[in-house]
C-alpha cells in the first residue's frame, strides 16, 4: 500500500501542476489571466492531501483545504471521479474549477469553502461544534462522529479569526478537530519569520490542544542515527528558514558547499554527507516530516483520542517542482521547457497528460482495485438533505400600544418557546455575549444554553433572585458565544449547514448589535458564499439608540444587506411586520429550489438566509389586519401606507424606525396638497434586487417583466417627487428615483453619529418630520408647500 500511495502522490503532484500549466500556457490565448500562487503552494502540501484522503479519512471526516492547494484537492477527486477533465481544463476560466475550494461552485463535494484565508480554519471548529450540538439531541450517531480538519498554511496563521476561534473552542471544549499547519516557512511575499513554530505549539497547548510536530523525515531520522547524524540535525535545527529555502530551490551541489563550509568536511559529518551523491544528498535535506508520507499516515492514524490536534508539518513550498524553495515562487509557474523535464520525470507522454494512470509503475488493475477501496470516498459524494421542517402557518402578533421591533422580536421568540413542536425544537439561537441586550434572554430561559454537559446553576441554587434563568445541558437551544462577531458568523455558517453536512436541519438565529456586523463582515460574506442559512437579527441600529452615541450606531448596513449576496434584508417598521417577515424567513431559510424567475423577479425559490434590521425605539403600532396581498407586499419589500391620488405632487419613502416623521409629516403635508403618498419600505434589498432582475429579463426579451417595485411606483404621477428616509445611509432609497424617473431629496445619515435625545438627533441629521418637509418643499414644482415656515 506505501507504494501505491507513493505513486498517488507523484500522480497528484503531476496533475496539479498540468492543471495550472494548462490554464496559463496552453490557453494563454484564450486571454487567462496568469495564475499565481497556485503550483508552489499546492506542491507544499501534496503529500499531506494525499496521505489523507487516500489512507487517513474517513466518510464521515470533512476538510477544509487551504486555497492555494485547490488544484491538489481537485486532482485528487479526478483520479476517484468526482471531478472532470472539462473542468479541469478550465481551471480559473468560466465554467470551470474554482481557483479557491468552493462548495457553491466546484462540482465535487468540497466540504468547506476556503478563500479568504483563516476562516475555512475557524469553519471546521464550529462545524465540530454543530455536530456535537446533533449528537447531544441524538439527530445524528453519537458513536461515529467525523473528524473536521483544516489544511492551514503558515502565514494563514496571522488571521486574527483563528485566535478568536481557538479560545471559543475551549469555551465549548472542542474535540474531533485537527488543524494541520504547513510549515513550508513562505508567505505570499517570501520567507516568514524565524521561531513562529514555538508560538504555535505555546498557543495551542495552552489552548488545551494536543499538538504533533512533524519535522524529520524518516530517511532523515535515519541519517541522524548514522555517525555524525546529530551534527547534522542540529544544523538542520538552526538553519535560518531563508537559508534553507535558499538551498532548497539550488540543490545538492550547494547543500554540498553549504554543509561543508560550515561542518568540516573531515568530521563524522562532513563524511555523512559525502556519502551521499548530489541527487541524494537534495533528496536527503528535503525530507522533511510533511513530504514524508509514511510518516504522515503512520502519525495521523496514531492519533487515538478527539481531543484537537494541531499538527505541525514542516513542509518545502513548491516540493517536488523547479520552484522548490524560491521566496518568490508564490507567484512562479513552471516554464515550458521546465514542464517537458518534469514530464519526462513523470513518465507522461504527450497527449496522455490527463490519462489517470498514465506514468504509474503499478498497473490499472492494481490501481483501480486500490482506489475502489479508499475508505473516504467509500460512500459516494456525501453532500445531504434534510427534510423541510413546517413552520407555524402563523406566529401569535405581540400585542402592545407601544412596541420595538427589537422587543416584539424577543417576544415572538419567547412565544416560540413555549412550544413543543418540530419546529421549536429545530430553532438554534447564538449570540455574541449580547443575548440579553437583543432581546433573546426570555427564550434562553425557557429552551436553555447548549453545553455537552450538564451545568448548575449557583445563583439559583444560592436562591439569589434573577430575571435569567439559563440551564445549561445538552439539550439546550442556545449557543452562549464571547464578543468576537467573527465567531458568530461563522458559527452560523457551520449551523447554517447543517442539513448539508449533517443531513440535519436546524433554524439558525444570531443575533448581534447592528454596527458590529462590520467586525465579522467577511465572515457574514463567507457564510453566505457557502450557501448556509441563518437569520441574522441586528439590534440595535442607526442613531436611534441615541444616547449611546457614534461607536453603536450604525449607518452603512443597510447598504450591506443590500449589496450581500445571499442575505434577504429587512427593516421593518411595525411588530405586524416583523412577524410576517419573520414567518416567511422560516420558509425561506429552508428553500432549495432552482427557479430563479420566480415571485416578483427575486430569487425566493432558491432561497437564502435572512438579516433583520432592527429598532430599540418603541412606536405606537398600527391596529390593523393585514390582508394576504397586504402581507405579500411587506415581504416583497414595500405596501402603500397611504397610496397616491391622482393629483399626488409628493411620496414619502421611508424604511423603518422613522416610520412616524414620515407620517407625521405626511400629515402636514396633506394639509397644503392633495393626495400625498407614503410608501413604507420594508426592504429596500428585496425592491433593489427586483428591479434590477426584471430589469435584466427586459433586456433578455421579456418585455412583460415588471418588478414590485416599478408596479408601485407607476401609480405615481411623472411629476411627483419622492422624499425617501431612513436611518442609515441616504443611498438606500435614493435610486427609487432611477425606477420611473421621479425626482427624489434623500434623507438619512452619513456622518458618525452622537449621544443625544433621539428628537435631538433627528433634528440634527435631518430625519425628522421638518426635515421632510422641508426636502418635499425642494420637490414641489408649484408654489411653495405653505406650513414650512409655521413648523420652523
Ligand atoms: C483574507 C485574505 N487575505 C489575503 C489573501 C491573499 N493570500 C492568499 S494565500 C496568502 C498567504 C500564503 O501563505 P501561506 O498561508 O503560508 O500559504 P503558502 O503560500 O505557503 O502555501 C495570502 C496573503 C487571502 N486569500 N485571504
Ligand atoms: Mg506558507
Amino acid at each position: 500500500m506505501r507504494d501505491i500511495l507513493k505513486e498517488l502522490e507523484r500522480k497528484i503532484l503531476w496533475l496539479s501542476a498540468w492543471t495550472i500549466h494548462n490554464a496559463n500556457h496552453l490557453r494563454a490565448e484564450e486571454d487567462v489571466v496568469k495564475v499565481g500562487g497556485h503550483q508552489a503552494s499546492s506542491a507544499s502540501m501534496n503529500a499531506i492531501l494525499t496521505a489523507l484522503y487516500f489512507a487517513v479519512l474517513k466518510p464521515e471526516d470533512r476538510v477544509a483545504v487551504k486555497p492555494h492547494a485547490s488544484p491538489v484537492f481537485h486532482a485528487i477527486q479526478y483520479l476517484m471521479g468526482f471531478q472532470t477533465r472539462e473542468k479541469l481544463e478550465a481551471f480559473r476560466a468560466f465554467g470551470g474549477v474554482q481557483s479557491y475550494p468552493s462548495r457553491t461552485k466546484d462540482i465535487d463535494d468540497v466540504d468547506i469553502s476556503t478563500g479568504s484565508v483563516g476562516l475555512g480554519v475557524a469553519m471546521t471548529a464550529f462545524a465540530s461544534l454543530t455536530q456535537d450540538y446533533l449528537a447531544a439531541k441524538n439527530l445524528i450517531n453519537a458513536d461515529k462522529l467525523g473528524r473536521f480538519i483544516a489544511l492551514v498554511g503558515d502565514a494563514e496563521m496571522d488571521e486574527g479569526n483563528i485566535f478568536e476561534c481557538l479560545l471559543e473552542g475551549y469555551k465549548h471544549s472542542l474535540r474531533n478537530t485537527w488543524w494541520i499547519i504547513d510549515y513550508n516557512r513562505q508567505s505570499l511575499d517570501g520567507v516568514i519569520r524565524e521561531g513562529l513554530k514555538p508560538k504555535f505549539e505555546s498557543v495551542f497547548r495552552a489552548c488545551g490542544w494536543d499538538v504533533v510536530t512533524l519535522k524529520y523525515g524518516r530517511m532523515m531520522e535515519a541519517a541522524f542515527a548514522r555517525d555524525g547524524g546529530e551534527q547534522l540535525r542540529d544544523w538542520i535545527d538552526n538553519a535560518p528558514n531563508d537559508l534553507y529555502s535558499a538551498l532548497t530551490f539550488q540543490g545538492g551541489k550547494a547543500w554540498r558547499t553549504r554543509l561543508h563550509a560550515d561542518l568540516d568536511r573531515q568530521s563524522p559529518a562532513g563524511r555523512l554527507i559525502d556519502s551521499y551523491d548530489d541527487e541524494q544528498l537534495s533528496a536527503l535535506m528535503c525530507n522533511l516530516g510533511g513530504h514524508d508520507i509514511d510518516l504522515l499516515v503512520e502519525t495521523f492514524n496514531s492519533i487515538d483520542h478527539d481531543r484537537p490536534v494541531c499538527f505541525i508539518a514542516y513542509t518545502i513550498k513548491g516540493m517536488g517542482l523547479p520552484l522548490a524553495g524560491h521566496k518568490d515562487n508564490h507567484s512562479g509557474l513552471m516554464t515550458p521547457k521546465q514542464m517537458e523535464e518534469f514530464r519526462a520525470n513523470m513518465k507522461v507522454r504527450e497527449g496522455h497528460e490527463w490519462d489517470l494512470f498514465e506514468g504509474l509503475e503499478h498497473s490499472e488493475a492494481d490501481m483501480r482495485a486500490f482506489l475502489d477501496k479508499v475508505p473516504f470516498y467509500a460512500k459516494g459524494r456525501r453532500r445531504f438533505d434534510a427534510a423541510y421542517v413546517e413552520p407555524p402557518k402563523t406566529l401569535p402578533l405581540p400585542t402592545a400600544e407601544e412596541m420595538s421591533t427589537q422587543e416584539g422580536f424577543g417576544r415572538i421568540l419567547f412565544d416560540l418557546a413555549r412550544e413543543q413542536t418540530e419546529f421549536a425544537s429545530r430553532i438554534v439561537t447564538t449570540s455574541p455575549d449580547v443575548t440579553v441586550s437583543t432581546n433573546m434572554g426570555g427564550w434562553v430561559n425557557r429552551r436553555g444554553v447548549f453545553d455537552r454537559s450538564e451545568g448548575a446553576d449557583r445563583f439559583k441554587e444560592e436562591k439569589i433572585a434573577s430575571t435569567y434563568r439559563w440551564t445549561q445541558g445538552p439539550s439546550g437551544q442556545h449557543l452562549e458565544l464571547g464578543i468576537a462577531e467573527n465567531n458568530l458568523f461563522i458559527t452560523l455558517a457551520a449551523l447554517g449547514l447543517s442539513h448539508s453536512l449533517f443531513g440535519q436541519r436546524l433554524i439558525p438565529i444570531g443575533t448581534l448589535y447592528d454596527p458590529f456586523i462590520a467586525r465579522g463582515l467577511d465572515a457574514l460574506n463567507y457564510a453566505c458564499y457557502q450557501n448556509a442559512r441563518f437569520i441574522l437579527v441586528a439590534t440595535p441600529s442607526g442613531i436611534t439608540l441615541a444616547p449611546e452615541g457614534g461607536a453603536h450606531q450604525s449607518i452603512g448596513t443597510p447598504l450591506i444587506g443590500m449589496a450581500q449576496d445571499g442575505l434577504a434584508s429587512f427593516e421593518p417598521a411595525f411588530v405586524d411586520e416583523l412577524t410576517e417577515i419573520m414567518r416567511w424567513s422560516f420558509d425561506y431559510v429552508q428553500r432549495d429550489g432552482k427557479d430563479e424567475k420566480s415571485t416578483g423577479w427575486l430569487r425566493d425559490e432558491t432561497g437564502g438566509s435572512v438579516y433583520l434590521r432592527l429598532s430599540t425605539m418603541p412606536l405606537e403600532q398600527p391596529k390593523r389586519t393585514l390582508d394576504d396581498a397586504h402581507k405579500q407586499h411587506i415581504i416583497d419589500g414595500a405596501y402603500w401606507l397611504r397610496p397616491p391620488g391622482p393629483n399626488c405632487e409628493i411620496c414619502i419613502a421611508y424604511q423603518g424606525v422613522v416610520a412616524p416623521e414620515a407620517i407625521k409629516a405626511a400629515g402636514f403635508l396633506a394639509e397644503d396638497r392633495n393626495d400625498v403618498a407614503v410608501l413604507a419600505v420594508t426592504s429596500a434589498d428585496r425592491l433593489n434586487a427586483g428591479w434590477q432582475a426584471a430589469s435584466r429579463a427586459r433586456r433578455a426579451g421579456d418585455r412583460s417583466a415588471q418588478s414590485h417595485i416599478e408596479s408601485l411606483l407607476a401609480d405615481l404621477p411623472a411629476f411627483s417627487g419622492i422624499v425617501t428616509v431612513i436611518d442609515g445611509h441616504p443611498a438606500t432609497l435614493s435610486w427609487l428615483g432611477g425606477v420611473h424617473g421621479h425626482r427624489v431629496a434623500s434623507l438619512g445619515v452619513e456622518h458618525f453619529g452622537q449621544s443625544g435625545r433621539i428628537a435631538q438627533l433627528y433634528d440634527y441629521y435631518g430625519l425628522d418630520a421638518t426635515a421632510i418637509l422641508h426636502a418635499a418643499g425642494s420637490l414641489v414644482q408649484g408654489r411653495p408647500i405653505r406650513y414650512l415656515r409655521a413648523i420652523r
